[in-house]
């Protein structure tokens, strides 16, 4: 009899807890989800219940712009790189739409690694030019997943930019922050050179060997920077949906004057990291990071692999804005001379210490320069003189350095920042005074002004003498 009784009890407990499961997982309405294009994630969803979600989302072929001067087929999800951003709450059914538009050149379909389900969705999904298919699923895992495209060649349709991100939104979300913001990074194989003006073609054989030319947040080089910068204020929490579309490099995301103040490391919800630097990202992973802005500043955003930053285009930008808090930052204090003793700048002669090389023609000039261009100013200002855009002023064509010597050579002796306009785009950094001496800071300038159809003045040690001495 008590036997009876503790069984019938527990199976009285068993089916209450079955029906709070069912209650909250059980499907009531519809409604058709919001997507946006990066840098945009759509709002947080707040209802407590599950529903059915539809999705649309049409793949089409476009030209678009990959960087100045540089455009490039992209195979997309919703018209842009990355694809559409969905946002659906764990415990959904999705019903998924995939249209194919009808100018597309070849069939794709769609892999969401939210899926629990053959290829996660890929085989339902494969679908022709001018076609569209369905399929659904059920959101049984919360997190952040990639989304990408799993037509043959798959490599290839990814590297022409068929990613994404998908959120399914744990049922209790994660803490509120006041903005967020959706990344995704991949790489691009062209057949030109990094920069090569034109419609570049996709080049397989450098996708095969691994050799990028381009690798990007969102898109293209820029998509985050200058006027496209993104932008919060001091006191707000942010939030980025990091995501690497691939196909091959792994992003090691940084945010340079920030340090994240959490990390869900690989998109998951379980495991919270606090107070990281760096964190690494697959392709087809992701993460979510938070953090919370203290101070005024631009942060930039890299694959702190930085030469993929500084040469093939991660860079990004988040502009904060607010008032300062100097104990958390000062800014510079102090800027003097620092000449410990023995260092012989100023305690000549010394027989042992390398001559000064002097130019005699305009030639030896360039020649010389030439090799202090290489050394001090081409890892900002680039081997071609073009710059960074949004970071670093070209020199090449510059009307700010062919029209007045003397600013020219103001900014290489005693360095300069604030508002700056070059060829009529705004910077705004800081660059280093150059440790050169007269001889040498005439040479470079000399060969930069005789390079890129500059203007071909010639600068001589007198003139950079004098300006370093009025400033004294
Ligand atoms: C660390 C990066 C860096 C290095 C190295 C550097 N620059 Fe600059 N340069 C800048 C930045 C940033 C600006 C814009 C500063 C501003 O916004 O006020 C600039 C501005 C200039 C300008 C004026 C703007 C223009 O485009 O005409 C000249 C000329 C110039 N640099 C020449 C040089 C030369 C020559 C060297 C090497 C001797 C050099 N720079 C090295 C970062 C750098
Ligand atoms: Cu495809």
């Amino acid at each position: 009899m008590l036997n009876l009784n503790r069984i019938l009890l527990a199976f009285f407990f068993a089916l209450s807890g079955l029906n709070a499961i069912a209650s909250d997982d059980e499907i009531k309405g519809q409604e058709e989800a919001i997507l946006t294009d990066a840098p945009n994630v759509p709002p947080a969803i707040t209802r407590t219940h599950a529903t059915k979600v539809i999705v649309n989302l049409e793949v089409k072929e476009v030209k678009k712009r990959m960087a100045d001067g540089v455009e490039y087929v992209f195979w997309t999800y919703g018209g842009s790189v990355p694809g559409k951003f969905i946002r659906v709450r764990e415990g959904d059914v999705v019903e998924f739409n995939l249209q194919n538009h009808p100018s597309s050149k070849v069939p794709h379909n769609i892999d969401l690694h939210a899926v629990t389900g053959q290829g996660g969705g890929a085989g339902a999904s494969f679908t022709a030019p001018g076609h569209s298919s369905k399929f659904s699923f059920k959101a049984i895992n919360p997190g952040l997943y990639v989304y990408h495209c799993a037509t043959a060649p798959v490599a290839m349709h990814i590297a022409n930019g068929m990613y994404g991100l998908i959120y399914v939104q744990p049922k209790k979300d994660l803490p509120k922050v006041d903005k967020e913001f959706y990344v995704m990074q991949g790489d691009f194989y062209t057949k030109g050179k990094y920069s090569a003006p034109g419609l570049q073609p996709f080049d397989m054989e450098k996708a095969i060997d691994e050799h990028p030319t381009y690798i990007v947040f969102n898109g293209s080089v820029g998509s985050m920077t200058g006027d496209n910068a993104i932008k919060a204020k001091v006191g707000e929490t942010v939030r980025f949906y990091f995501g690497v579309g691939g196909p091959n490099i792994a992003s090691n995301f940084h945010v340079i004057g920030e340090i994240f103040d959490r990390v869900y490391p690989e998109g998951g919800t379980k495991l919270i990291n606090e107070n990281v630097q760096t964190t690494i990202v697959p392709p087809g992973g992701s993460t979510i990071v938070d953090f919370k802005l203290e101070v005024p500043s631009t942060l930039i955003l890299v694959d702190h692999a930085l030469t993929r930053t500084f040469n093939k285009g991660s860079l990004g930008m988040l502009k904060v804005e607010g008032a300062e808090d100097k104990e958390i930052y000062s800014g510079k204090q102090l800027d003097e001379v620092y000449q410990p003793e023995g260092s012989g700048i100023q305690n000549m002669p010394d027989e042992k210490a390398p001559k000064v090389v002097t130019a005699k023609t305009t030639a030896d000039r360039i020649k010389l320069g030439a090799a202090i261009y290489t050394n001090n100013c081409l890892a900002c200002h680039q081997g071609n003189g073009t710059g960074i855009k949004a970071a670093f002023p070209p020199l090449a064509k510059s009307d700010y350095l062919n029209g007045n010597k003397e600013l020219a050579i103001e900014t290489v002796v005693h360095g300069r920042s604030g508002e700056l306009t070059v060829n009529g785009e705004k910077y705004n950094s800081v660059m280093p005074a150059q440790q050169l001496n007269d001889e040498e800071i005439a040479n470079v300038l000399t060969y930069v002004y005789h390079q890129w159809d500059n203007s071909k003045k010639v600068v001589t040690p007198a003139e950079v003498k004098k300006i370093r001495d009025q400033k004294k």
